[in-house]
């Protein structure tokens, strides 16, 4: 199974590191696409990499290959929402991830998506028993 992973870059990192704990669960699953999204050392400003056109087009093309999509959502990024309108656009199977003991609000373009499942969680230990549930069906 492939699987794409979204999270946060210049939204902020913050999470990253739980993106990382996330990444490595999903691996139980298959080969994940997008595994430097988890990467502790990619800061949000650090873009010395390819051009944003290259990133652009690789990440569709990684999209658009890709069984599953799971993104958390509790970091606001237009990337994240960007690929998630483009996943479920194109009929992917989409698992968003919030936390709400965060403080922040999850847009209603999320959270009133019926195409896409939603769980909240509040420890990686949901977040583990969501994605099982979510890529064991
Ligand atoms: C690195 C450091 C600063 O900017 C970068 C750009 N590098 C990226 N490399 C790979 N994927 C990216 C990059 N920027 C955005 N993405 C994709 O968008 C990822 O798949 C993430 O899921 C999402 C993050 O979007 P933003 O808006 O938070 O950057």
């Amino acid at each position: 199974m492939k699987i794409y992973f979204a999270g946060s870059i210049r939204g902020g990192r913050e999470d990253a590191a739980l993106y990382f704990k996330i990444i490595d669960h999903l691996k139980l699953f298959g080969e994940v696409l997008t595994e430097h999204v988890g990467d502790p050392s990619l800061t949000s400003a650090g873009d010395d990499g390819p051009s944003d056109k290259f990133i652009h087009d690789r990440d569709l093309d990684w999209l658009n290959a890709s069984d599953v999509i799971v993104a958390e959502v509790t970091t606001v990024s237009m990337g994240v929402g960007y690929e998630i309108g483009r996943a479920v656009e194109s009929g992917k199977k989409v698992l968003c991830l919030f936390r709400p003991d965060s403080g922040k609000n999850l847009s209603a373009m999320i959270s009133g998506c019926d195409a896409l499942t939603l769980s909240e969680y509040s420890v990686l230990e949901d977040v583990k028993t969501a994605i099982d549930r979510f890529l064991g069906s």
